[in-house]
């Protein structure tokens, strides 16, 4: 026989997606550019199921059923060029290329029109989840050519995890979408991420909490509304101890490395003038950490607070915990807003609910909240920013006053933290109808005459600041 999906690329990623795919009964046929890999794969799992290895890119290809499917999981960038030159060399109209790896949404759009040049179909998809999403069942957004993805759609949703009988994969929409949204997903990973942090970092210098205490607080605050996946390894992390038998985290060289697509998520927001502040931060908190020699440096000569001087306090500590519930609703807010927005601009009619529904389960922002965002969705599809549904309105109101105390603390006692504080800041700003930007039009028509508008009457005006003062309609 022949095989039902192609897997190119067998890395972590694309092994343990060809493994799924072949657990689940499927034929996969497999090609890795280093042979060694390919048969590693099949010397260790191919007794999992139907594989289909090859040395070259022409056996794959004849060893795929009509019309052909092959998922390209190689390292992001030009080796997605060469894969799908190669393949398109190789395939026949309407055969089918999905990109699986995290590519940049725009690079996508342009392999979509570079694949139907050659008449071939492309869909570009995200997957979530790690290596271990890619084996037991990640979280896969698709997005390109909505035929292709149809008939792919019976392979890849058996893939993909389930959630209340759900699969966490569904079309997302044309062209780079699938990869936007997955970018977005973490940018919002990100966010989260450094959430987690700022809390760790509260609980360490205020109160000199050791890694084990801060182990089981976590391990509370998952039984509650933060009850997700992040939170879950966060206790796992800081509960590990090494050979010596300290902790391992305290170990831990506090440099932060990043391959991009929190990057992006930012650099997009910024371009499409969205307030994304939380994920921006936590692009600059990683920027930041970075900054080891010079932060070594600055410690010697900036004087600093002093540490672990409060005693732990349970309330304190609860209201850290609330502090970061109602930051990451405001992550979340901000990230959900992005896509409304990327989706207006760019023609993509993303249905948001959809992206809380495939987030629930295989990805690493996998969430009982999520649940929250899908009803909220359900609720009201046009929803405009996630903290106008009732739900989150009352949990971040709940939450305001503990918010501000830890904020306050931190500001007191020296610590940063830069997404607990700007998602404040976001906070007070978005809800309030008049903000102080009148002040700002000023000073733009004050030097480089732009113009305002009144509150009182139609139209745009100028006054002539160093004339006679009189204000002219522009
Ligand atoms: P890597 O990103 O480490 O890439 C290694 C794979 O790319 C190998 O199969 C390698 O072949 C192949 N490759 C390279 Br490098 N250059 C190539 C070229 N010029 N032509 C053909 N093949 C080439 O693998 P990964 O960590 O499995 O990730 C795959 C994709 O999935 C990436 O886009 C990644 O960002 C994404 N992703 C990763 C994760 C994760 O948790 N790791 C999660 C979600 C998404 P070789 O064996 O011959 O060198």
């Amino acid at each position: 026989g022949l095989a039902d999906i192609g897997v190119l690329g067998l890395a972590v990623m694309g092994a343990n997606l060809a493994r799924n795919a072949a657990r689940k009964g499927f034929g996969v046929a497999v090609f890795n550019r280093n042979h060694e890999r390919t048969e590693k794969l099949i010397a260790e799992y191919g007794s999992e199921g139907r594989f289909f290895p090859s040395k070259n890119i022409e056996d794959f290809v004849a060893s795929l059923a009509k019309p052909r499917a092959v998922i390209i999981m190689v390292k992001a960038g030009k080796p997605v060029d060469d894969m799908i030159e190669d393949l398109i060399a190789q395939l026949e109209p309407d055969d089918i290329i999905i990109d699986g790896g995290n590519s940049l949404y725009t690079d996508t759009a342009r392999r979509f029109k570079r694949c139907e040049d050659a008449n071939i179909r492309f869909v570009g998809m995200g997957v979530s989840g790690g290596e271990e999403g890619a084996l037991e069942g990640p979280s896969m957004m698709p997005g390109g050519d909505r035929a292709a993805y149809e008939r792919i759609a019976p392979i890849v949703t058996k893939m993909a995890v389930s959630v209340d009988g759900t699969p966490c994969c569904t079309y997302i929409g044309p062209d780079g979408a699938g990869h936007y949204v997955k970018m977005v997903h973490n940018g919002i990973e990100y966010a989260d991420m450094q959430l987690i942090t700022e809390a760790y970092d509260l609980m360490k210098t205020l109160y000199g909490l050791d890694a084990k205490a801060m182990s089981d607080i976590f391990t509370d605050w998952k039984a509650g509304d933060l009850d997700s996946y992040l939170i879950e390894i966060t206790a796992a992390v800081l509960r590990k101890t090494d050979s010596t038998g300290k902790p391992l985290v305290d170990s831990i060289v506090d440099e932060a490395e990043q391959k991009g697509t929190g990057r992006w998520t930012a650099q997009n927001a910024l371009e499409l003038g969205v307030p994304v502040t939380a994920i921006t931060e936590a692009v600059f908190a990683r920027a930041l950490s970075g900054r080891r020699a010079m932060r070594g440096e600055a410690e010697k000569k900036l004087p600093h607070a002093a540490v672990a001087t409060r005693k732990p306090d349970r309330a304190e500590i609860d209201a850290i915990r609330d502090a970061l519930y109602a930051s990451k609703i405001v992550a979340y807010a901000q990230g959900f807003e992005q896509m409304a927005v990327a989706s207006n601009q760019y023609g993509w009619n993303l249905t948001l609910g959809d992206m809380a529904t495939i987030w629930r389960g295989g990805c690493i922002i996998r969430a009982r909240f999520l649940d929250r965002i899908k009803e909220a969705y359900d609720r009201d599809d046009k929803l405009s920013n996630l903290l106008l549904d009732d739900y989150f309105r009352d949990a971040v109101v709940k939450a305001e006053d503990a918010w501000r105390r830890v904020i306050v603390l931190a500001v007191q006692n020296g610590v940063a933290v830069p997404a607990f504080s700007s998602a404040l800041a976001y906070y007070d700003g978005l809800r309030r109808a008049r903000g102080p930007a009148n002040l700002l039009q000023g000073l733009r028509d004050y030097f480089g005459a732009h113009t305002y508008r009144r509150l009182d009457k139609e139209g745009s005006f100028h006054t002539r600041w160093s004339q006679d003062g009189t204000e002219v309609e522009a």
